[in-house]
């Protein structure tokens, strides 16, 4: 029955005017039932509008890789505060740095029937599968902070986060800074690299961009490389086994922030004066990384921003309302090296 017919039909309407030529008592009857009805529209406006709100809050499925590092974990609080302050309702899981919980998330996600799926992919390669299931199911996917290796482009809507070969190459550029005398002598410039998790988007982005920049050096040798996967601890276990057992080394190029904090520990444990007898190179730019440069610990801090979470949160909204994102896009970064005033610099927050 029309919303018309149930004014005529329902009893009990009061007096009001009707307009000429129509009786009074047929106009009575009218009125009567719909001044009756207003307490049911006003309850089926107020739901409606609640159902339109309810409806209106996102739903996002978010799977972060784990809490690793600072930079992560300020990575999660910022994804958290920016759907809080949306108002999007946000599922959040950790999948404790393995990629097959991730996996169970996305599944999980999908069986939920979220609006939008966000994560960061802990490696670049095994998604093709649980993405094709978002695919088929409707699902927009976004990814976030690490990039993904994958055939089928359509199978993500977009990426945003950081530049990993880019931070690589500043590293680069800082160290041609740095020796730009010696490159003339000829003598070698013997550096070790603490990488970042194998298979990640950013430890192969790093060790891509500052080989790029280095390679028409041939002063420049990289004599140890080995994956820290991003931890203060191994950061720490790996430089101890250096220098207990060599190669030697004038230069410590580290994929993070929490690795170098292990290193310098061990460093300083061997007696060795960081920054100083070795020049240090660190990306990430978390506080006790600029409290070491300014101590002159570290030589240069590269930033990789994790507040990502205003623009993820946008982004998924886009998405929700079918309008299309950008295919990649990045966070602006800044480079801090020895000499720069810091002194203005507010507190980095991670
Ligand atoms: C980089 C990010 C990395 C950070 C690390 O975009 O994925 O993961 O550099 C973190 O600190 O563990």
């Amino acid at each position: 029955m029309g919303l018309f017919e149930s004014i005529v039909n329902t009893p009990g309407i009061v007096d009001a005017d009707w307009p000429l030529g129509q009786s009074k008592t047929m106009y009575k009857r009218l009125w009567t039932k719909a001044a009756a009805l207003v307490p049911v529209l006003a309850a089926a406006l107020v739901l409606g509008c609640r159902q339109e709100a309810v409806k209106e809050s996102l739903i996002v499925g978010f799977s972060q890789i784990g809490a690793e590092s600072a930079w992560r974990t300020c990575n999660t609080r910022s994804i958290q505060e920016a759907a809080a302050g949306a108002g999007v309702q946000l599922l959040f899981t950790n999948a404790e740095q393995k990629q097959e919980n991730q996996i169970k998330a996305i599944r999980s996600f999908i069986a939920y029937q979220v609006d939008v799926i966000a994560f960061v992919p802990i490696v670049e390669d095994g998604w093709e599968n649980v993405l094709e299931e978002a695919k088929n199911a409707g699902i927009p996917v976004l990814v976030t902070d690490r990039k993904i290796r994958v055939r089928d482009e359509s199978l993500y809507a977009g990426y945003f986060g950081t530049d990993s070969v880019q931070e690589g190459r500043e590293a680069g550029y800082f160290l041609l800074d740095k020796f730009q005398d010696r490159l003339e002598s000829g003598k070698a410039i013997r550096i070790a690299e603490l990488a970042g998790t194998v298979g990640s988007s950013p430890a192969q982005g790093r060790a891509e961009g500052f080989r790029e920049i280095i390679a028409p050096y041939s002063q420049f040798e990289i004599v140890y490389s080995e994956s820290g996967d991003f931890l203060r601890s191994k950061g720490y276990e790996l430089m101890r086994l250096l220098l207990a057992k060599g190669p030697s080394f004038d230069v410590v190029y580290s994929h993070n922030d929490g690795m170098t904090l292990g290193a310098l520990e061990a460093m300083k444990e061997r007696g060795l004066d960081p920054g100083r007898e070795v020049v240090i190179i660190t990306i990430d730019a978390e506080q006790a990384a600029i409290d070491a440069l300014k101590k002159g610990e570290v030589n240069c801090v590269i930033e990789c921003n994790p507040q990502q979470g205003p623009d993820i949160i946008r982004l998924a909204k886009d998405l929700a309302a079918g309008r299309a994102v950008p295919r990649s896009a990045h966070a602006e970064e800044v480079v801090f090296s020895e000499g720069d005033d810091l002194s203005a610099l507010p507190p980095r927050g991670y």
